[in-house]
């Protein structure tokens, strides 16, 4: 009886994954990503993708390439088997749209959204929207975000935008060659402020690839961020993981490696 009580409340609930960056010249990290839907996902009852798990999205008529179709399908069988699936845009996949949610079985959720897991609410988020010391970056997301400008953007032929995003991912290459460490985390302020906004207080959120658990405040006040890894398993030093939280509400991350990491 113990046993299966103890089982019960550790039960995986929700999983969440950002910052795959998933493209088909990291066959490595495709395939990880695809053995965890297999095996970790569908033990889940919900699976939120917070951002970013493309390096970059064209805009939906792009499902017709194979290698998008095929993670649009993988997640899809995910979703088929009974596991809720949810989706947060990132920078680089914010033109998925209705034709990619229903190909891939998901729902797409605001940002930040507030959701109550094993009796836990809490918040998530992609993170981009917290690194406000990046002026040029936030001047940029705010035209991006636009429908005017997505809606123009979409109506061109599919090989332009490509060049285009291209052209993009190149020049933000170059900058973030300049900018400083902390321009390029989140800023203090704007977490608090989600946090408030959201009357929470733990937080999940991907983007800035340092993957941590950053606790503030103490007692009534304590604040706990929670920082996703970004996945790379086409490298020698491998990265990736995830965050889980169970049915007694206990979140726990993970390594690249599956190993539960302690700190
Ligand atoms: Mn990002």
């Amino acid at each position: 009886m113990t046993a299966s009580v103890s089982n019960q409340s550790s039960a995986v609930l929700a999983l969440f994954i950002s910052d795959l960056h998933l493209q088909a010249a990291h066959p490595r990290t495709t395939q990880a990503f695809l053995a965890f839907l297999q095996q970790q996902a569908r033990q889940a009852q919900q699976l939120y993708l917070l951002g970013d798990l493309f390096e970059y999205w064209a805009g939906d008529d792009d499902l017709e390439t194979p290698y998008n179709r095929e993670i649009a399908e993988a997640i899809r069988q995910v979703s088929d088997s009974g596991v809720q699936v949810f989706w947060i845009a990132g920078n680089r996949d914010f033109l998925v749209g209705d034709g990619f949610a229903q190909a891939a079985g998901l729902s797409m959720l605001p940002d930040p959204s507030v959701i109550t897991v094993g009796g836990r609410r809490l918040a998530i988020a992609h993170g981009d929207a917290q690194c406000t010391d990046d002026l040029a970056y936030m001047e940029f997301r705010a035209q991006v975000r636009q429908p005017q400008w997505q809606a123009q953007f979409l109506a061109l032929p599919l090989a332009q935008r490509k060049a285009i995003i291209a052209g993009v991912r190149k020049e933000s290459q170059e900058e973030q060659r300049h900018k400083s460490m902390e321009i390029m985390d989140v800023n203090p302020a704007a977490v608090t402020a989600l946090f408030d906004a959201t009357a929470t207080n733990t937080l999940i959120h991907g983007h800035t690839h340092r993957p941590a658990r950053h606790l503030s405040g103490d007692g009534e006040t304590a604040r706990t961020r929670y920082v996703l890894p970004d996945w790379e398993y086409d490298v020698k030093a491998q990265r990736g993981g995830w965050i889980a939280i169970d049915a007694a509400g206990v979140i726990r991350r993970f390594g690249h490696d599956g190993q539960e990491l302690t700190d």
